[in-house]
């Protein structure tokens, strides 16, 4: 009965999904969710503490968590992950040199009990910087092809212009359909 009702608050639109958007600090994740928002750059300083957000894609709304990424607060990550359903992953394409950090990262995330049923959507951004790597480097490096437990998908994006996040949010969408 439980889970009938909770199906049918999905598709009456009433359930909100938790997302939380996490990634190092200057990967372009408070710049993503301002373009989810309003379809244009916006102006962003360095995160401290969270911004939060609604989503609504057609009927499916999200709530998505905006989590500093600089080292002193990536502790307090995992008092964020009760109840999401999407863990969104931003990397600067351009940043190869902390890419061996959020890998470490990724899946030390991911070991955690309190995410064991969220999906991981790994977003590629910077794509307009030359010498950015691609989706497919990226995908090879934090070795997404190794994560077993999860469904994960990873897109190529521009958080400037927003190419690549309509897709990415149709992928969640359909993500928490299916779930
Ligand atoms: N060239 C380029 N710069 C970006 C892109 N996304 C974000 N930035 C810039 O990267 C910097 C950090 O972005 P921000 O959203 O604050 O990163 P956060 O620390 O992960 O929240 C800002 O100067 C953004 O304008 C992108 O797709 N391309
Ligand atoms: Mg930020």
């Amino acid at each position: 009965m439980g889970l009938l009702f909770a199906k049918l608050m999905t598709v009456f639109g009433d359930k909100e999904h938790k997302v939380i958007l996490v990634g190092l600090d200057n990967a372009g994740k408070t710049t993503i969710l301002y373009q989810f928002l309003t379809k244009e750059a916006v102006h962003t300083s360095p995160t401290i503490g969270s911004n939060v957000e609604e989503i609504a894609v057609r009927k499916t709304r999200f709530l998505v968590w905006d989590i500093g990424g600089q080292e002193s607060l990536r502790a307090s990550w995992n008092s964020y992950y009760c109840n999401t359903e999407i863990v969104i992953l931003v990397v600067d394409s351009t940043d190869r040199e902390r890419l061996t950090l959020t890998k470490d990262e990724l899946h030390r995330m991911l070991a955690h009990e309190d995410l064991r049923n969220a999906a991981v959507l790994v977003l590629a951004n910077k794509q307009d910087m030359k010498d950015s790597m691609t989706a497919a480097e990226i995908s090879q490096c934090l070795t997404l092809s190794s994560i077993t437990g999860h469904s994960w998908h990873v897109q190529a994006c521009c958080a400037l212009t927003g190419e690549g996040l309509p897709a990415s949010l149709d992928w969640m969408r359909s993500r928490v359909l299916a779930s």
